[in-house]
């Protein structure tokens, strides 16, 4: 089958010093030889100088690299040519090589023929997509993590500990003469299982801090007005964001900051004050208020001696703060609560520190790698709820391995679902739509 060329922009548009076109495909370096106008072929690996003709007119100088199939990102002929990074000179490149054969490439296609091609399975072809717009460093690590087969070492493990317990009840089912398990095997089985769900589970709970890496997390100040939100949100970032004042109802837009806290890309929603009001602005302000308390993964609620916290409905993480501590000390009996004063600065480290605690999810230890897409955490509940069925069946009657058996074939797929093995069009459409085109 015969698979089009493509080709895009690596970088982003606009006037640089340099610019990366790139094309994948076998009529690669052939279209390359026509823009340059030489016979002489590109090498692996080595980039060379040489003209750029549009229709036989120069009209740059560019470096063109050569990788050459299989030993590319893609997997097949890759050239990339470095041209100054003016936009006309880029949009000229791209239309003569289309002119020439090549079609222009669709967001993520590099990626998805690597993975078509075998080079990245499916979680590492996540991770260059959240790699590209990660937005902090530790996101970065993680996912270079990932890249490096951190999570996919992890599953290859469980699959590997699975297909020996399937082997050994496979034996029992279709060669072995002995109608009985022996205690032995027995143990065996049910010992391996639950290590394998142990394993699974631990992978499902990074799911949290992974996601919170990857997508950010949101918090949002809430409180009646006056109680001193926009105060502390400016004392937290260290500028003056929101405007303050004594008058209530200062704050109606919401003002959202994004910031990093443990390395964890983190939105501060200052909010409108909460309360019953007839003025139209303020109410509109209030609406939007709540809809960020529905949105956000933390609430900092804050109350102080003339102005109650605000009742919130919903299950959330919630952190209690009591302000304006300088003109009169916190008297309730809370050991929950955090006792501060925005403008004097006094408790806000310790909140902070509480803020990045609730956030960065402790539990989880930072070496290991993270699931991070809601793709990846679904294939893996599916991994545990067969393991679960599987020991409970088996626990039932431990001479009944058919059902048990069939379970770990189901985990065994969910695995191959997880690294992308098998896999649907649904899925592939559904992970490489999100990536930027030229990767
Ligand atoms: N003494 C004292 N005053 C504070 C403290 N925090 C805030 N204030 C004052 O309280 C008033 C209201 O502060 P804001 O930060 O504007 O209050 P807000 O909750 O954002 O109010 P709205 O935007 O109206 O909902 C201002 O005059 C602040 O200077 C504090 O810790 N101690
Ligand atoms: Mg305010």
């Amino acid at each position: 089958m015969s698979v089009a060329t493509i080709v895009s922009q690596s970088t982003p548009s606009g006037f640089s010093a340099i610019a990366v076109i790139r094309l994948s495909g076998n009529k690669a370096t052939n279209i390359v030889a026509k823009i340059s106008n030489t016979d002489v072929t590109l090498k692996h690996q080595k980039a060379e100088l040489r003209p750029v003709y549009i229709k036989k007119k120069l009209i740059d100088e560019a470096i063109f690299t050569a990788f050459m199939s299989p030993r590319s990102y893609t997997g097949e002929d890759i050239v990339e040519i470095s041209c100054h990074g003016n936009l006309h000179i880029c949009e000229a490149i791209i239309t003569e090589t289309v002119r020439l054969g090549a079609r222009i490439a669709e967001p993520g296609e590099y990626t998805k023929r690597a993975f078509l091609n075998g080079k990245l399975n499916l979680l590492q072809a996540e991770s260059v997509s959240l790699l590209i717009n990660a937005r902090s460093l530790e996101a970065v690590k993680q996912q270079t993590k990932n890249l490096n087969g951190g999570a996919t070492e992890k599953i290859e493990q469980i699959k590997k500990d699975l297909i020996s317990v399937l082997s050994h009840l496979e034996y029992e089912l279709d060669v072995s003469e002995d109608p009985l398990l022996n205690k032995t095997t027995i143990n065996h089985i049910k010992t391996s299982l639950k290590t394998c769900l142990k394993n699974t589970a631990s992978m499902i709970k990074t799911f949290e801090r992974g996601s919170a890496l990857s997508n950010g997390v949101k918090v949002a100040f809430v409180g009646k007005p006056n109680v001193g939100k926009s105060t502390l949100v400016n004392k937290i970032l260290g500028i003056e964001k929101s405007i303050t004042s004594k008058i209530p109802g200062t704050t109606r837009d919401l003002v959202s900051t994004e910031t990093i806290l443990k390395g964890i890309p983190v939105t501060l929603v200052d909010t409108a004050g909460i309360h019953t009001t007839k003025n139209h602005i303020e109410k509109e302000g209030i609406k939007r208020s709540f809809k960020e308390i529905k949105t956000a993964d933390l609430i900092v609620s804050l109350f102080c001696k003339k102005l109650q916290a605000v009742d919130i409905k919903e299950v959330k993480e919630q952190i209690y703060v009591y302000n304006k501590a300088d003109i009169a000390p916190y008297e309730g009996d809370n050991k929950k609560v955090f006792s501060i004063s925005a403008t004097k600065g006094m408790g806000v480290g310790r909140l902070v520190q509480q803020i990045e605690k609730k956030i960065s999810g402790l539990r989880v230890n930072a070496a290991e790698p993270l699931l991070t897409t809601i793709r990846q955490k679904e294939a893996m509940v599916k991994v545990s709820s067969c393991l679960s069925n599987s020991i409970n069946l088996f626990i039932k009657d431990n001479q009944q391995i058919e059902l048990p058996a069939q379970e770990i074939r189901g985990a065994i797929s969910n695995i191959d679902l997880f690294t992308g093995k098998t896999t649907t069009n649904d899925i592939l459409d559904n992970v490489f739509s999100t990536f930027c085109v030229g990767k």
